[in-house]
């Protein structure tokens, strides 16, 4: 029996897969067949639903003390050319303002300031849950919470529960980027370790804030490394079920110092997307961010054992900054489009998976359909065709 086959018995059988078998799955050629299997385990848990979210970015800073070489985004010191910070009052004017009332959610990622107090990152959320008290904040890496826990001498805990008192929701999963220490110190000398990253995010689920988990994938680190990554993710989700979803992060290579690499192709994105869902047995969700993988490989994806395409998201600096090519924002309409297209059903959920709305899968492939049919936007075709 080939390797392969002797895996989707295992995963048929609802048996754990090994180091050795995530091995196996990331050399196998047949990353059709391992698309398939992956594909089964995704349908097994969501069936046809496909998440999505209405949702909003927000940098408050990209001062940063720490020089992940991965990372064009950051900037070293305060008054460096194109280094940023917000007030309070443009940071609460932008969600008061947001233009979409189904807006459910804030995704705030930002750099290890060295002068901001924390009183003020507690009066930035407590702003923002009197602006709009519905919207979830779903706000600081764990990276950035062991940061504040260093710089005023706190424990993790008590940085979460402050912070969860001014309106913190979750924490996303940035920052993980490969947790094995030779890729880590190598690209991530200077902040929060892997096992430190863990550890956050362990304290916040015993705290009972869900979090979500990432890996950046396709620059210096090998296989190992990333079977490595799935599994110490695995082995803190069967201690603490806190994990959400786990989002592979695709490098991206501009304007950083590891611009001489190149960036992983398609079917290395497949193939990781696969292999995450299959190793990662005990976590339910798995995101293929359009903003990272590009808008092409993530809808395919979702028959590669992704469940959610993350959100609308507006404005995004972190990818842009990198090269992403890819728009600043989709539309509700867009998104929901990809997911029927691919034959799946639209779900718009709330940071937590909670539904919002579950939306009628398409009876026919949209290209079936005429332009009228197709087209959001409803005035006279002619208009549309400019004659
Ligand atoms: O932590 C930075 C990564 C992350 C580059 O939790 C890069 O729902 C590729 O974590 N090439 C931030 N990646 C984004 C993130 C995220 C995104 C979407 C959803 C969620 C969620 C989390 O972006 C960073 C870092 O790992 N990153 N620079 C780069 N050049």
């Amino acid at each position: 029996m080939s390797r392969l086959a002797a895996i989707e018995d295992k995963v048929r059988a609802g048996e754990r897969l090994s180091f050795e078998d995530g091995m196996a799955l990331f050399l196998s050629p047949d990353f059709l067949r391992l698309g398939t299997l992956a594909n089964q385990v995704r349908e097994k848990l969501h069936g046809d639903r496909t998440y999505f979210n209405v949702n909003m970015r927000f940098e408050a800073t990209n001062v940063c003390e720490a020089s992940c070489s991965f990372c064009a985004f950051a900037k070293l010191e305060a008054g460096a050319p194109g280094a940023h910070t917000t007030t309070h009052e443009a940071a609460w004017q932008e969600l008061a303002n947001h233009p979409e009332p189904r807006l459910t959610e804030l995704h705030m990622v930002n750099g290890l300031h060295p002068h901001l107090p924390f009183e003020w990152y507690v009066e930035l959320l407590q702003g923002w849950k009197r602006v709009r008290p519905s919207v979830h904040l779903k706000c600081f890496t764990a990276v950035e919470i062991h940061f504040f826990a260093q710089k005023f001498g706190m424990s993790y805990e008590q940085v979460l529960t402050r912070l969860r008192a001014a309106g913190l929701g979750s924490l996303p999963g940035g920052g993980a980027e490969i947790l094995h220490p030779d890729v880590r110190q190598r690209i991530a000398t200077d902040k929060a370790d892997g096992a430190e990253y863990l550890a956050v995010h362990r304290a916040a689920h015993k705290l009972g804030l869900p979090s979500n988990c990432t890996m950046l994938y396709g620059h210096i680190e090998t296989f190992e490394h990333r079977v490595d990554h799935l599994l110490r993710l695995r082995e803190l989700q069967d201690e603490t079920s806190g994990f959400q979803c786990f989002i592979p992060l695709a490098f991206h290579n501009e304007n950083n110092s590891l611009r001489k690499l190149p960036e992983p192709t398609a079917v290395d994105s497949l193939r990781t997307i696969a292999v995450s869902r299959l190793l990662l047995d005990n976590i339910p969700h798995l995101k293929a961010y359009w903003v990272s993988m590009g808008v092409a490989t993530a809808q395919t994806a979702l028959r590669f054992g992704a469940d959610d395409l993350d959100g609308t998201i507006v404005h995004e600096s972190i990818y842009h900054a990198a090269g992403s090519r890819v728009p600043m924002a989709l539309s509700r309409h867009e998104l929901v489009r990809l997911i029927r297209e691919a034959g799946r059903v639209p779900v718009e959920r709330d940071t937590t998976y909670g539904v919002v709305e579950e939306l009628p899968r398409a009876e026919v492939p949209e290209a079936a359909l005429s332009v009228r049919e197709r087209l959001a936007d409803k005035r006279s075709l002619s208009v549309l065709v400019g004659h």
